[in-house]
């Protein structure tokens, strides 16, 4: 069980070794199951070699980026691996932005090709004659004017294509991730991370075995999704279920389990805690197949891994990743769990917990968590001022905020920016804070986080009212709506107080920790 190191690979190592490592032992084995297709390793293999040398004919070269917005459906995977296999860069983009938000990733990556789901194709289109780099958008379904169709394009393909003879340490995937104010940030990861956290974690912690079938509410596009459902089951010879439609729904979860039968649950503590609020859950689905479940993206509380334990007989497990480190760092393991922590560091790993001036600080008391590991990226893309705060030579200053209890389980304070997680995903106050603004009621405001009655993060918003306007039960409503209609659902704010005045530095800085202490 000893962890990988980066050295250990092979200087000249493409990731796609973690597909096709699976041809030569089981070549026939369902590789994925999904609502549209189910494909063997063999089958994915051919496609993905045709999706290369499509990608080839188009003149695309190792070390250039490829755009990809799509839901989880077989074309996803092909087109990742495809990328990978001739070097490029595959920059899979969260399928729940706008086109402003597209458009500022396809000139921060300079994708030239974008492969697009047919039903994503309205998101990024009205930023078309923004994105002056891209050339050619492939369409997976029907593709209009304009565009070319997947299926055609990798029609006469051959099915077979050598490797791009990368290094382990050429970058293979593009992600973005939010920050408090401005652009996304572009991480970046190498061939050799996609290994590493599949061994050090997916093996040696959560112990995926080739029997294993696993399933991710969380989507392929996120690091917590890729790595989860598809790398790191791949690597050990298991299978992955996909699932195309909205993973907020629990009844798409359990429907997915029931008709797919998946050994593996990976959700996020929203979706753990949804689930639970279903009505006579094990009479309504067959959750049998399921050996054990995962949950990260946000701090799992102990009373919700209690109350899925009770209603489902499962354990789940707990682990703190980010994009910035691919995966996992710090994990309970399925014999060694603390309900409500973030369980313990693993081999692969090193972490500390130091006070602002960067001292350790002593068990018990909480500090910032700073992470050192060979999956760690090394920079933000285009984004020097960022990069130096966050990649401190070997160590990732994650933004965490942890504490050490006495037997040495880790535990989740907060952050030290300030971002929220909702239902693991993103949130910057600053932007429920810009859709709360325009609202014809409102002064100023400021967003910080509260917990909701299963202990779960969601905003919360402090407004100031123009004179002629009362505060009210109806006017909560009313700017709650206002933020669905403006931003994302998920990041609207689920409590409005109303107050004189907000609380601010001398310079005149909204103080959002004030707010936080208020409770
Ligand atoms: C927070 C957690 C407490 C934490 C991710 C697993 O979430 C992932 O990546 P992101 O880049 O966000 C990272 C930040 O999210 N967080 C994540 N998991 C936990 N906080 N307990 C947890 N279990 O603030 C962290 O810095 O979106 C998670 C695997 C891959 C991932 N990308």
């Amino acid at each position: 069980m000893s962890a990988l190191r980066a050295a250990d690979l092979p200087l000249y190592y493409n990731a796609v070794s973690i597909l096709e490592d699976n041809l030569a032992q089981r070549a026939d084995k369902e590789a994925l199951f999904s609502d549209t297709r189910t494909m063997t390793f063999a089958e994915v293999s051919a496609e993905v070699n045709q999706v290369g040398n499509a990608l080839v004919s188009e003149g695309v070269r190792p070390g250039e980026s490829v755009a990809l917005l799509c839901l989880d459906v077989p074309e996803f995977v092909t087109s990742y691996f495809g990328c990978l296999k001739i070097g490029a860069v595959v920059a899979s983009l969260n399928t729940l932005l706008t086109p402003a938000e597209y458009a500022y990733m396809l000139e921060d990556s300079r994708a030239r090709i974008l492969i697009v789901h047919a039903a994503l194709l309205d998101r990024v289109l009205p930023a078309r004659d923004q994105m002056r780099w891209l050339e050619r958008i492939i369409v997976i379904g029907d593709a209009p004017d304009g565009t070319t169709a997947y299926r055609a394009w990798i029609e006469g393909q051959a099915t077979d294509l050598d490797a791009a003879p990368t290094q382990r340490d050429d970058f293979c995937c593009l992600n973005y991730s939010s920050g408090t104010t401005g652009e996304p940030k572009g991480i970046l990861h190498a061939h050799k991370d996609l290994p590493l956290t599949a061994h050090n974690w997916g093996k040696n912690v959560l112990g995926l075995r080739e029997d294993d079938r696993t399933f991710a509410a969380a989507k392929l596009f996120f690091t917590f999704g890729t790595g989860g459902n598809l790398i790191f089951p791949w690597y050990v010879g298991a299978s992955v279920v996909l699932m195309a439609g909205a993973p907020r729904d629990p009844n798409n979860v359990l429907g997915t389990v029931s008709t797919y039968r998946p050994t593996i649950l990976y959700n996020a503590p929203t979706g753990y805690s949804m689930i639970l609020a279903i009505d006579g859950l094990e009479d309504a689905y067959d959750l049998s197949s399921l050996r054990l479940c995962v949950s990260a993206g946000e701090a799992l509380p102990a009373p919700i891994w209690h109350a899925w334990k009770s209603a489902t007989g499962l354990d789940i497990i707990d682990g703190i990743g980010s994009t910035e480190n691919y995966h996992i760092f710090l994990s309970n393991r399925p014999d060694d769990i603390r309900p409500g922590s973030s369980g313990k560091p693993f081999d692969g790993y090193e972490v500390r917990i130091v006070d602002d001036a960067g001292a350790d600080v002593p068990d018990g008391e909480v500090g910032n968590l700073l992470l050192k590991g060979e999956s760690a990226a090394l920079f933000y893309l285009h984004q020097y001022a960022k990069s130096q705060e966050t990649f401190l030579g070997p160590w990732l200053f994650t933004g965490d905020k942890y504490r050490k209890d006495e037997d040495g389980y880790y535990h989740h304070e907060g952050r030290s920016d300030d971002m929220l997680k909702v239902g693991g995903i993103w949130v910057s106050p600053m932007e429920v804070e810009s859709a709360l603004i325009g609202h014809p009621a409102v002064i100023e405001c400021a967003v910080v986080g509260a917990t909701d009655a299963a202990d779960l993060v969601k905003p919360k918003a402090y407004v100031t009212l123009k004179t002629g306007h009362a505060a009210s039960p109806d006017l909560e409503r009313d700017l709650i709506g206002w933020c669905g209609e403006k931003i994302a659902a998920y990041k609207r704010p689920r409590w409005v107080v109303f107050v004189d005045e907000l609380p601010k530095t001398a310079t005149g800085k909204i103080q959002r920790f004030r707010l936080r202490e208020l409770g």
